[in-house]
């Protein structure tokens, strides 16, 4: 059983409909609060009305009490009263250490989040993490580095550790090389290699791989191997997208995954 807590996308490409599908392909039991109702398709985003402190505090609460969730993961957490409330309920609840997306801006281009509520996320949230997941973009806005290779990547993750964070995966995607991504866990670093795929299919990547990474978790598997299965998941639902839209389109998240007996697997795994 995993938790998100995000935003939801209409067109479900992004935020809980990607969360939802990942969760389920894994073979987890998906729930779900909503922390802002976003209105886009894969052109762009029109707008969004955010829940408040106390309507996503409504709605993970009687889950939490009821259900033992095993892994959580936050998305697009709009404003600094949300992340203050999420953070409070990681910290008085039963609910396991989550993988933190910190959710800045849509493919499309539209600012998810404003500035305070970016510092909030890394001064109340970061540090109550089991991994953030930044992109490049993001992790440049949360550390004011700017990343252009490898090396960059490895002096944004230890910034993001030393403002708190326990492990940090830091997303090469936008790097114009092959698509790597960095893993310091505190102990290692480690790096996780996909060739690059050139599509415009990727709306929804970010949210796909952390659910992905939280579905791992809550099937048992270390941290590593969490991740480098969400990669391969994330590098075939690429690979799959149905090619919907005008704009960046949905990737394959509710692809069909091969159970081997001794839990899910990738097909690729
Ligand atoms: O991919 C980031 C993201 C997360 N959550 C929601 C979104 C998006 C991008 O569009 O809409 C709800």
């Amino acid at each position: 059983m995993a938790l998100s807590i995000a935003g939801f996308d209409p067109s479900g490409g992004a935020g809980l409909v990607a969360d939802i599908k990942t969760f389920t392909a894994y073979g987890c039991f998906a729930t779900a609060a909503v922390t802002s109702l976003t209105f886009q398709n894969t052109v762009g985003v029109f707008g969004a009305v955010h829940q408040t402190a106390e309507t996503v505090r409504a709605q993970v609460l009687p889950v939490v009490e009821d259900f033992e969730v095993a892994a959580a993961k936050t998305g697009m957490l709009p404003t600094r009263e949300v992340i203050e409330e999420v953070a409070r309920l990681f910290r008085e609840t039963l609910l396991p250490a989550p993988v933190v997306d910190p959710v800045v801006r849509s493919t499309s281009g539209y600012d998810l989040i404003d500035d305070e509520a970016l510092s909030a996320l890394v001064s109340v949230l970061l540090p109550l993490a089991r991994l953030v997941t930044p992109n490049i973009p993001e992790a440049e806005r949360i550390t004011g580095l700017k990343i252009v290779d490898e090396e960059g990547m490895l002096r944004a993750a230890r910034a993001l550790r030393e403002m708190g964070a326990r492990a940090v995966l830091v997303k090469g995607g936008h790097l114009e090389t092959e698509a790597v991504d960095l893993l310091d866990d505190g102990a290692q670093i480690q790096t996780f290699r996909a060739e690059r795929i050139l599509t415009t299919s990727t709306h929804g990547t970010g949210c796909t791989l952390s659910a992905a990474i939280a579905a791992c978790l809550a099937l048992g598997q270390s941290l590593p191997e969490s991740v480098a299965s969400a990669k391969r998941f994330v590098t075939r639902a690429i690979r799959s997208a149905p090619g919907l839209g005008h704009g960046h389109g949905p990737i394959n998240a509710g692809m069909k995954i091969r159970d081997e007996g001794g839990g899910m697997r990738d097909e690729m795994g």
